[in-house]
């Protein structure tokens, strides 16, 4: 049988204008962001692929339920509707609303970490561990080795390793641990997936310990479309009973609606524990808002409830995904050095190899960002030591065994043609890559330092050595 080709299952209404920069005029705008692309302005960027949180465009019928916002301070109409999605598709008992993924982050680390405590977790994320070691806590991760491997092709990168995962309850002791915190679609792993098969042992074991588990369910729709593909037995389920399945086998979740939901702002906390959720809910309208609202427009609970419907839909999913692995097969083609098998929401590559001459303490992903987009206008994010930032205990830095730049693909935003203009920019890089030069850190925030850290070369005025002497793809 012939494979035929996904297509978006939409069509373009409205559109946005991208202003052309040359390569000086960005040259300049680095320098002035301190070699950070988080402190670019966005009118100085061509293709944003900073990130997929927030960014998607959002459909007709999203928009048009803007219109319906409640703007009532207690008891909005869309809060009732945004429970109702959200039991529905994700099945768990209470909603408390939160501006974005952090806000819940922060209620449910508040609520359930002693300090002292761990939180045991398939791979850390920023703000996540963030909250967590605000409260006083520990992470320790126990994700499967394959997961720090690029190369490893085994369809389920985003396992927990069940030997790691018992070993730390034995030498933790279940008391100590606060909870599994369980990613899907890991993002530092570069949006690698979970099995529902993991999912499965992980609630075993964790039940057998009394340890509760709570799902980060940012990509979690992402992760239910792999599990579909990818493991057997599941092709035949759809996307909203696999999702289900996973929520069921936790107690509750933080989500950031920003990603899968495909809206611009928005996230949630859900928990099935009654007594839990009323301290939740009394909770949170000290740090977000009344909790029918919890920070949010009742617009935006209404363009959300909607998102979290059509993120389900396979066409979308499909495409989706499709698209991301559009550009990364053409830089696999390439040769270039990027986790595999590609993931869900962005391509990752491996800094270390692409720049093999920089040493880590001159943080090669970092320069590779800035290098992308003084080369092509196009917009990466540095996920490798300055994402991973410090030991909260020893001061030193941490230096993580995947040392990525993540091309992040907004939803139903970019064409085709831009993922190809991406590749053959990463592409073209890879050939001169040694003319990138490392950079040194000349300011450090003190919380998520790879927000607002500022950097300059270690050498020279550029992350460029020598400017080249060919024509580049300039838009
Ligand atoms: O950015 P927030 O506060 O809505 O959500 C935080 C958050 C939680 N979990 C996971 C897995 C995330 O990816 C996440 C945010 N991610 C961002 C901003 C990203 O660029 O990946």
């Amino acid at each position: 049988m012939i494979r035929r080709s996904w297509a978006e299952p939409f069509k373009i209404k409205m559109v946005e204008h991208l202003r052309m920069t040359t390569r000086a005029e960005r040259e300049s705008a680095i320098r002035e962001a301190g070699y950070n692309t988080f402190l670019l302005r966005s009118e100085d960027v061509y293709i944003d692929l900073l990130t997929d949180s927030g960014t998607s465009a959002m459909s007709d019928r999203q928009w048009a339920g803007m219109m319906l916002g409640d703007e009532a301070y207690a008891g909005s109409a869309n809060y009732y509707r945004l429970e109702r999605a959200v039991r529905d598709v994700y099945g768990y008992k209470h909603l408390i609303p939160t501006h974005q993924g952090r806000g819940a982050e922060h209620l449910l680390s508040r609520l359930c970490i002693k300090p002292g405590q761990v939180v045991l977790g398939n791979m850390y994320f920023t703000t996540t561990r963030a909250h967590q070691e605000l409260a006083g806590g520990r992470f320790v991760d126990v994700i499967c080795d394959e997961a720090n491997d690029p190369d490893d092709l085994s369809p389920f990168k985003g396992n927990v390793d069940i030997k790691k995962l018992a070993n730390a309850i034995e030498s933790y002791g279940a008391g100590r641990i606060a909870y599994f915190c369980l990613q899907c679609n890991v993002n530092m792993a570069g949006g690698q997936p979970i099995s529902l098969a993991n999912v499965r042992a992980v609630r075993e074991i964790c039940q057998r310990h009394d340890i509760p588990i709570y799902l980060d369910a940012t990509r979690a729709v992402e992760n239910a479309y792999f599990i579909k593909m990818r493991e057997p037995g599941q092709s035949d389920r759809s996307i909203e009973d696999i999702l289900l399945e996973i929520c069921s086998l936790t107690d509750g979740c933080t989500c950031s609606a920003k990603k899968d939901a495909l809206v611009n702002i928005g996230g949630f906390l859900c928990l099935n524990d009654d007594a839990l959720a009323e301290e939740a809910r009394n909770q949170v309208v000290l740090f977000e808002g009344l909790h029918t609202y919890g920070g949010l427009a009742g617009r935006d609970m209404e363009a959300m409830a909607i998102g979290i419907r059509e993120s389900v839909q396979i066409d979308h999913i499909r495409a989706r995904i499709g698209q991301v692995e559009y550009l990364g097969n053409l830089l696999i083609k390439a040769g270039v050095p990027i986790v595999r098998p590609v993931g869900g929401h962005g391509i990752f590559i491996d800094a270390a190899r692409f720049l093999p001459h920089l040493p880590r303490d001159q943080f090669p992903a970092q320069s590779l960002t800035c290098a992308l987009y003084i080369d092509s206008g196009v917009r990466a994010m540095e996920r490798g030591a300055v994402s991973a930032g410090r030991d909260p205990d020893t001061g030193e830095n941490i230096f993580p065994e995947l040392e990525l730049i993540r091309l992040t693909i907004p939803r139903r935003v970019y064409t085709q043609a831009h993922m190809d203009v991406t590749a053959e920019s990463v592409i073209d890089l890879r050939d001169r890559a040694e003319e990138v030069v490392g950079l040194r850190m000349t300011s450090e925030p003190r919380y998520l330092r790879f927000f607002q850290a500022r950097f300059e070369p270690v050498e020279g005025q550029s992350v460029f050595r020598r400017m080249p002497a060919r024509a580049t793809v300039s838009p």
